[in-house]
């Protein structure tokens, strides 16, 4: 069984994708972002960075002892799932192919996830009259990461070829959001037809249906004007917590 720390949102979904395509057996652990559920010690334990998604694999693979396994990092988790199932991704003796998957699942975390996040942050939820430096500069952005994508799937249906992988999951949800981001489609055709391929297979729908209704979105939405807590995060909150924690442990 692996507890799944789950919020619908782009990154949630990357890993809810990948449990669904698998079947493998998870129960959700719902966070509240915006109570602050991310901080919790008991979270930190098992994600450092005060971010889900995160899983605990209570039942982890041989050669990784018998201890429940945590794993943080949407990337890093995708691949340690792909190793369990033995599902979407390359096997590791072609070389070649393992190099790609690294080299897109960097991409998106170190690329289209970040320039996504901020654009959101400029379009969604920082104060009306900021936002339009941080937009266009995060739209350009954003845009150019598509474009990247556009002239990867130039000549072939998925990231690394024919055959769907890890690598899509990690990057569908931030093309998948494009229009709400402020952003449109129409530049990016063969992204278009990707991200079509993708949304329209049964696992993905069920994905990103998972507790649609606590997404951050309608009358109720939280911005930096009503939740400046975990909008105008800087280091306080973490040290202060990690010091409680040695206290605690002292
Ligand atoms: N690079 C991380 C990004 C995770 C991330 O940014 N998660 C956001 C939600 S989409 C979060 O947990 N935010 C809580 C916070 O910032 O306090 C990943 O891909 O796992």
């Amino acid at each position: 069984m692996i507890d799944f720390y789950y919020a619908p949102t782009p990154n949630g979904w990357k890993v809810a994708v990948m449990l669904e395509e698998t079947g493998l057996d998870y129960q959700l652990q719902p966070m509240a972002l915006h109570d602050g559920d991310q901080f919790a010690p008991a979270f930190l334990a098992i994600s450092p960075n005060a971010k889900m998604p995160a899983i605990v694999d209570h039942y982890p693979p041989a050669g990784y002892g018998e201890a429940a396994l945590p794993v943080f990092e949407s990337a890093a988790i995708l691949i340690y799932l792909a190793e369990k199932s033995g599902q979407f991704a390359p096997p590791e003796s072609h070389r070649r192919q393992r190099k790609e998957l690294a080299e897109w699942l960097f991409w998106q975390t170190g690329s289209q996830g970040p320039m996504g996040g901020q654009l959101s942050h400029y379009k969604n939820y920082a104060p009306e009259d900021e936002r339009s430096y941080g937009f266009d500069r995060y739209l350009g952005e954003y845009e150019r990461t598509q474009a990247v994508l556009e002239n990867r799937l130039r000549d072939r249906p998925y990231i690394l070829g024919n055959d769907y992988s890890i690598a899509d999951m990690q990057a569908f949800p931030w093309a998948f959001i494009a229009k709400p981001l402020g952003s449109s489609l129409d530049s990016f055709p063969n992204v278009a037809d990707w991200r079509e391929r993708i949304k329209n297979r049964p696992a993905v729908q069920r994905a990103i249906n998972l507790l649609k209704d606590n997404q951050n979105r309608g009358e109720n939405k939280r911005t930096v004007d009503n939740d400046s807590e975990t909008f105008n995060q800087n280091a306080d909150r973490l040290l202060a917590i990690g010091k409680s924690m040695r206290n605690d442990q002292a």
